[in-house]
C-alpha cells in the first residue's frame, strides 16, 4: 500500500491534468473530432475516478455567503419554454404542476408545490459554474432529493436517476428527432450523486419562488458538477437502470452532443 502510493499520485495528477487540457480546449471544438470524443471520454472516466477516490462521495461543495450572492444570476439554455403545456402551467401559477417520480420505484408519486414545501428543506449558497466559462452565486432551497426517492423506495436494480423538462429544444426549428419524438432537455445522475445532501430539487432562488428564467417551478441543484447538469423545469423524475434508451443515449441533451456525463468540478 505504502509503496504504491508515489505512483497513485503521479496517476492521479495525469488524470487531472487530462481533464484540465479537454477543458481548456473548448469543448464544442473537441467534441467535434473522433479524437475529440476520445478525449472527452478519457478525461471524464479519469474525473470520475479522480473524484470518486479523493473525495469521499458525501464531501460538500463550497458554500458561501449571503453576501457572495450574484446580484445578477445569469440565466442560460432555455429561460422560457415555447411549449404550450409549460406555458399553461405558468398561467395558472403552477396550481396544477405535479411532480411525477416514477420508473424502478416501489410507490410512484405526484407531488405538489404544497407537498414539496411541506416535506424536509435544505437551503445552500453556492456557485454554478457553466461549461462555458461564466459562475454566479445563488441561494438555493429545496427538498433532497434522497427524500424524495425515500419516499418512492427504490427497487434493488435502480441505478440512475432521469431527470424529465418541459422544455422541446429547437421548437422553432421543429424540434423533432428522426422518428418524429419531440427533443425536450433531459438528464441523469447516479445514486452517488442522488443521495448527496447538497443534491436538491430547489423550488426558490435567493428567498423567492423560483422565476421562469431559471427553471420554474422546479429545478436540480446538483453542487459538485457544471451547469448543464441542473434540469430546469423538471416535471418528471425516472429511476432506471440504464441511461441506453434515452435521446442518443448518452445521458442527457447536452451529452447526446458530445459533452461529458460525469461533469465533475
Ligand atoms: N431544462 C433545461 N435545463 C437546463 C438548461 C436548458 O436549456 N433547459 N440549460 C443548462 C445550462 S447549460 C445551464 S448553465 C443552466 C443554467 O441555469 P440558469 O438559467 O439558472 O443560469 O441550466 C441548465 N439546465
Ligand atoms: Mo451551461
Amino acid at each position: 500500500m505504502k509503496r504504491t502510493a508515489p505512483h497513485r499520485r503521479r496517476v492521479l495528477r495525469g488524470a487531472a491534468g487530462l481533464l484540465g487540457a479537454a477543458a481548456l480546449g473548448g469543448c464544442d471544438r473537441l467534441a467535434g473530432t473522433p479524437f475529440g470524443q476520445r478525449a472527452l471520454k478519457l478525461g471524464e472516466d479519469a474525473n470520475l475516478f479522480v473524484q470518486r477516490l479523493l473525495l469521499t462521495p458525501q464531501s460538500l461543495a463550497r458554500e458561501f455567503p449571503e453576501s457572495a450572492i450574484s446580484a445578477d444570476f445569469k440565466p442560460n439554455g432555455t429561460i422560457d419554454p415555447p411549449d404550450e403545456a409549460y406555458k399553461a402551467l405558468v398561467a395558472d401559477g403552477f396550481s396544477g404542476f405535479k411532480l411525477a417520480v416514477g420508473g424502478l420505484v416501489e410507490a410512484p408519486q405526484a407531488l405538489s408545490l404544497a407537498d414539496l414545501r411541506a416535506m424536509p428543506a435544505r437551503t445552500q449558497i453556492t456557485r454554478h459554474d457553466c461549461v462555458e466559462g461564466w459562475s454566479s452565486i445563488g441561494r438555493w432551497t429545496g427538498v433532497p432529493l434522497a427524500e424524495i426517492l425515500a419516499r418512492a423506495g427504490l427497487k434493488p436494480t435502480a441505478r440512475y436517476i432521469v431527470f424529465h423538462c418541459a422544455d422541446t429544444m429547437e421548437l422553432a426549428g421543429g424540434g423533432l428527432d428522426e422518428a418524429g419524438t419531440p427533443i425536450q432537455y433531459y438528464e441523469s445522475i447516479d445514486l452517488t450523486d442522488a443521495y448527496h445532501p447538497q443534491t436538491i430539487l430547489a423550488y426558490d432562488m435567493n428567498g423567492q419562488a423560483l422565476p421562469v428564467q431559471h427553471g420554474a417551478p422546479l429545478r436540480l441543484r446538483l453542487e459538485r458538477q457544471l451547469g448543464y447538469k441542473m434540469a430546469k423545469y423538471v416535471m418528471r423524475v425516472e429511476v432506471v437502470d440504464s441511461l441506453a434508451r434515452f435521446g442518443d443515449g448518452r445521458g442527457g441533451y447536452w451529452e447526446d452532443r458530445g459533452y461529458e456525463w460525469y461533469a465533475g468540478i
